[in-house]
């Protein structure tokens, strides 16, 4: 073989092997999802069956729930008392989701006001500590919780910078830590796989605000599996 075909050999077969790593990478980026956590059963009311999700919203998802990423913003989600790096959530179909969510970050801001309204939960209203309101002010958004293609959009209110005792790194704990607390219910439909996210550019230091935890399933999106 000529110099030029060895080197040619070589060029391709070093072309080939980056190739299958980064088909490597790829997939196993994509395919490390979190587990599943199914809702819990909650008060069935006459119009439907009712499931509770209690989540929450943490600045700093902490090395307890994401060694590799300890300072990305996270959601959590609180399963047999203990709170878990998840954002899969199985429910039932025609039912009720009652969501119970602690908020403990501060405010981004939202790009988009549009979303800054309440839309598709029932009474197109949520909680927010205690008080029945339909909107926020688009600036103090922290994260949002929106199911497109079940026209879900809830709008989470930051904490206020000044607040006392606020969470470095979750689990943060609701009894103890600065917080907002947004209660919210929403109907499901049929059966299937729903994908869900935070619309709010959260990630800090990313691009736009919306790279990192903002496009890694298991921090800022996720899915509810409607079964
Ligand atoms: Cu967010």
């Amino acid at each position: 073989m000529s110099v030029t075909g060895r080197k040619l050999t070589g060029v391709i077969a070093a072309v080939v092997v980056l190739g299958v790593l980064i088909g490597l990478y790829v997939s196993s980026w994509a395919t490390v999802l979190p587990a599943t956590i199914p809702g819990t059963a909650g008060t069935a009311t006459a119009a439907a069956p009712t499931t509770n999700l209690t989540l929450q919203t943490d600045a700093a998802v902490g090395p307890q729930e994401s060694p590799a990423r300890p300072d990305w913003v996270s959601y959590l989600v609180k399963q047999k008392g203990r709170w878990l790096r998840s954002t899969i959530y199985r429910v039932p179909a025609n039912s009720l989701v009652h969501v119970t969510l602690y908020q403990f970050d501060g405010d981004s801001g939202l790009r988009n006001a549009f979303l800054s309204q309440v839309q598709g939960t029932v009474g197109a209203t949520m909680n927010v500590d205690g008080k029945a309101i339909n909107h926020i002010d688009p600036e103090e958004a922290s994260h949002t919780f929106v199911v497109p293609q079940l026209g879900v959009f809830v709008p989470l209110p930051g904490v206020p910078e000044e607040a006392k005792n606020q969470c470095e790194f979750g689990p943060c704990d609701p009894a103890t830590m600065a917080h907002r607390t947004i209660e919210f219910t929403f109907r499901t439909g049929k059966k299937g796989r729903y994908r869900w996210q935070c619309f709010v550019p959260c990630a800090a230091g990313t691009y736009f605000g919306f790279g990192g935890p903002m496009q890694t399933m298991g921090y800022m999106d996720g899915f509810i599996d409607v079964v």
